[in-house]
């Protein structure tokens, strides 16, 4: 069965055709919404394991645009592998997206209490980019929720080196079309173009503080085993973020990969999942 299938708005055809789907076969991809402090959010489900893990996606990413390698080949046996939009982004819309000051703060209260609502008392975050930001914030915040943390492409800090780069991609007419297709896919051009504008002028506003920080104070918050995956030929995302992850997060380590640049784990999803499954079966006892 087709996860297109499954998941999305159903009409009424779609239903009946999923009832049918689903008596020939039983696919272990399966979808749903969520209503979550006021909003209703989209989320994609595969897996049985023990382990729950949750994804999280980059600036206006989704689980349909981030992560079907992880949601398909992930262990179905030792994790159940939840997938989120969050609000504003991918399925979970409407609302439209805003960027308040505390963007982060509200994804990561949604992240967790989504999981919750889900029954899962205790679990894992992977979290890509701006979901690595939340992740972190989620781990700092709930540390009785949270069993372990991995983040790639990530940052505590906006310097003004990272705002060059953000204003350097701010116009997304000036991308290539294989770049956009994706985004455009799910927003259509227009919505993309101005969510994209408005992201960047929402992460720039960290700029403006102190330090440019965005969850620095939390970082030491941590108690959770972190693992800090980078791609060495990341063009967005200097290193020096990843090292000061490293160092500000109590007992982390950091994995650099060669030959990746910001999408490591969409270009070596095999590298990558075998790199996720290890970190989060190190030391557990089933
Ligand atoms: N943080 C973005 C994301 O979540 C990626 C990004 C990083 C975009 C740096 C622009 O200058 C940039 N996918």
């Amino acid at each position: 069965m087709s996860s297109s299938l499954l998941c999305g708005r159903p009409s009424l055809l779609k239903l009946r055709r999923i009832t049918a789907a689903m008596r020939s076969c039983c696919s272990s991809l399966t979808c749903g919404r969520q209503t979550v402090n006021g909003v209703d959010l989209y989320y994609e489900k595969a897996g049985s394991g023990n382990h729950a893990v949750l994804l999280l996606p980059g600036a206006l990413g989704s689980t349909k645009t981030d992560f079907q390698p992880q949601l398909k080949s992930l262990n179905q046996d030792l994790f159940t592998v939840v997938g989120w939009d969050p609000r504003g982004y991918g399925q979970s819309r409407p609302p439209d997206r805003d960027f308040p000051l505390d963007f982060f703060e509200r994804d990561a209260r949604d992240a967790v209490d989504l999981m919750r609502i889900l029954g899962f008392a205790k679990f894992s975050l992977l979290g890509w980019s701006d979901g690595g930001i939340t992740a972190l914030i989620a781990a700092a915040k709930n540390p009785e929720s949270i069993n372990k943390t991995l983040v790639w492409g990530s940052n505590a800090f906006v310097s003004q080196k990272d705002l060059d780069i953000y204003n350097s991609v701010r116009d997304v007419s000036r991308w290539s079309a294989r770049m956009r297709a994706p985004m455009e896919a799910v927003y259509g051009a227009q919505v993309f173009a101005k969510t994209w504008q408005a992201w960047v002028d929402g992460i720039a506003q960290f700029a403006r503080r102190p330090k440019g920080n965005i969850c620095i104070d939390l970082l030491p918050l941590i108690r959770c085993p972190t693992l800090i995956v980078h791609g060495e030929k990341d063009p967005m995302v200097p290193s020096c973020h990843p090292h000061f992850l490293l160092k500000h997060i109590q007992g982390s380590r950091l994995h650099l990969m060669p030959e990746g640049k910001h999408n490591l784990h969409l270009r070596f999803p095999e590298e990558f999942n075998k790199l996720v499954e290890d970190f989060l079966q190190e030391g557990q006892k089933d």
